[in-house]
């Protein structure tokens, strides 16, 4: 029953575009009316007409320790006693940066902001500035935000040149980023052949789970750091969503490779507005007010989001067996799928990201992954909401597995899959 959700769709209709204040919130690829939240606390989300889910959206990876997590609200409410913002440096800030620093130590220097789209626009400034030039390349399926120069897709002329993918960018604002294919080193080789000292970056998702996941094939991100370094570039990892997901230090901890830059959102504020762009000393002296490169921020830092943050990550850095927990829970479910579907579906999982694709192909790269079946997967969405589980509303975004997932929610879980794709395979 959704009675209450249909109604304030309509009424929010009147006045949001869409409906909602993120696109992928109006369900609009799953067919079904958005369901409006009115509480989350532990592994479970509550809408509107009382209808409690298992969440695995997770704020779309910010709740890795559950919602409302009780020692995170403590140090919220704490903070907001001593006001919410106040446009000036504080104790917290250094704390927070010290601590980035220890526990991903290629962010020797970072600079807080207030979303992932801030953190991954400002790295790539920094990365123009400090090499001196122009071009970036991204992956086609990788998401970074919504700045203008990301929002691309690649030209006719790809090698040279790309187009917007969104209304209102203009060409001029994309020509400098290129597009490569996630997972297939010759793609980048032949950009940076044909832009010779023209590349300021590579930007990467280092696990990409914006197409669905879809880990790095053996060897990519080597590549990566090796081409970039050969060639007088930088290695930016957008870690964004895999940062302190899929372990304390992040995908270069889990994978032993080391970018140049680092962008962080999400978990880095444990459910509040952050974002962090951050990398060595050498690099990140280029930003104001110490270097030329300009980036400023009203709420960079802000007291509230930074405790939230802080509190978050000491939380996790005082239980590391958090992550064997998450990998084990994620792994139950992939099993389940796997001895449900069969070869029907493709199931890709890292640490405690995980998405199924409705393809009997194994899904690596973009062109596996748009190849899927999203009727199907709207389907199989649409009966794991009406059976009480709040999964990913897109085939192309990933499921998420927190610490507050009990040992039951999970059984529950599997037993709802399982039913869902005995009855569709
Ligand atoms: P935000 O500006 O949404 O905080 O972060 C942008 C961003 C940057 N980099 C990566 C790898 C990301 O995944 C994101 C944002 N992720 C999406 C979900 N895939 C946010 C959800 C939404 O757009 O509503």
């Amino acid at each position: 029953m959704d009675t209450r959700s249909r109604e304030l769709f309509e009424a929010a209709k009147r006045h949001i575009p869409g409906g909602v204040n993120s696109p992928v919130r109006a369900f609009g690829s799953v067919g079904r009316t958005p369901r409006f939240i009115a509480s989350a606390h532990g592994s479970r989300i509550v809408d509107v007409d009382g209808n409690e889910m298992i969440d695995y959206v997770c704020s779309w990876g910010p709740g890795i320790l559950g919602h409302a997590h009780p020692r995170v609200i403590e140090k919220v409410r704490e903070a907001c006693g001593y006001g919410l913002t106040y446009g000036a440096p504080t104790e917290q800030e250094v704390q927070m940066a010290e601590l980035l620093a220890e526990l991903i130590p290629s962010m020797e220097v970072s600079r807080l902001v207030s979303s992932g789209t801030e953190a991954v626009m400002s790295a790539i400034r920094v990365a123009r500035g400090y090499t001196k030039r122009d071009k970036i390349v991204k992956f086609k399926g990788c998401y970074h935000g919504h700045s203008d120069g990301l929002l691309v897709k690649a030209g006719s002329a790809a090698l040279t040149t790309s187009v917007p993918d969104s209304a209102g960018v203009p060409a001029d604002y994309t020509k400098n980023t290129l597009v490569a294919q996630y997972n297939d080193p010759a793609s980048v080789e032949e950009l940076f052949q044909a832009n010779p000292e023209e590349i300021a970056a590579v930007v990467v998702e280092p696990v990409a789970a914006n197409m669905g996941v879809v880990p790095p094939a053996p060897g990519f991100l080597e590549f990566l750091r090796e081409i970039t370094k050969q060639n007088g570039a930088l290695l930016i990892f957008d870690e964004v969503i895999t940062g302190f997901r899929l372990a304390l230090g992040g995908a270069q901890e889990y994978f032993h490779v080391t970018p140049d830059l680092t962008t962080l959102g999400k978990i880095v504020g444990g459910g509040m507005p952050i974002g962090v762009y951050g990398g060595k000393h050498e690099i990140m002296e280029m930003v104001s007010p110490l270097g030329p490169v300009y980036q400023a921020g009203t709420l960079s830092g802000n007291p509230i989001a930074t405790a939230a943050g802080l509190e978050t990550l000491r939380i996790l850095r005082e239980d590391p067996g958090i992550y064997q927990r998450l990998e084990e829970k994620a792994q139950r479910i992939a099993e389940t799928v796997r001895e449900a579907a069969g070869e029907a579906v493709c199931v890709n999982r890292i640490g405690s990201l995980l998405s199924i694709f409705f393809t009997p192909e194994q899904v690596t790269d973009h062109e596996s992954a748009v190849s899927s079946d999203t009727a199907r997967y709207a389907e199989y969405f649409g009966y794991l909401l009406d059976h009480g589980i709040y999964t990913a509303p897109s085939q192309f975004e990933a499921m998420f597995v927190s610490d507050a997932h009990t040992g039951e929610d999970i059984e529950t879980t599997c037993r709802v899959i399982r039913d869902c794709l005995r009855g569709m395979i």
